[in-house]
């Protein structure tokens, strides 16, 4: 188990390196319903999934627009069953990420309409996620 963490943290830290901010503003994600396109991790700038939108279908830093301004969440892994939302850019061992599972492939926990009050699960699950997300990942792929 712990062998497995410590690959996926290396395929992750080499697609922040090779990608650096992959991602879309908007089309993923639909504004007020929480909905996020098969395969994206989603985040909003609003709570309830209101404002304006970002997803990344590969994964990467949020676009500057929403850099640290996320207020809610959605995950949707296509092939990935869980979506990490990281507070910093340089993931290598950060344990600073609350996780959200795949709507589509375990159909509970997948999204979060108030990130101020704890977000989803994974360490970071108690803490205030409001204006915090700086880049977002799928993992268990
Ligand atoms: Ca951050």
């Amino acid at each position: 188990m712990k062998k497995k963490t410590h690959s996926v943290v290396g395929s992750v830290l080499a697609a922040v390196l090779a990608l650096g901010v992959s991602g879309v503003v908007m089309p993923a994600a639909s504004a007020g319903t929480g909905a996020c396109t098969s395969g994206y991790g989603c985040i909003w700038k609003d709570t309830s999934y209101n404002g304006l939108s970002f997803g990344t279908y590969n994964g990467g830093g949020v676009a500057d627009k929403l850099n640290d301004q996320g207020s809610s969440a959605a995950a949707n892994g296509k092939t990935c069953k869980y979506t990490r939302y990281y507070d910093g850019h340089s993931i290598a061992g950060s344990t600073s990420y609350f996780m959200l599972y795949s709507k589509q492939l375990l159909k509970s926990n997948y999204r979060d309409p108030k990130l101020s009050n704890g977000a989803g699960t994974g360490p970071g699950k108690s803490q205030n996620w409001d204006n915090r997300v700086s880049s977002i990942f799928h993992s268990g792929c």
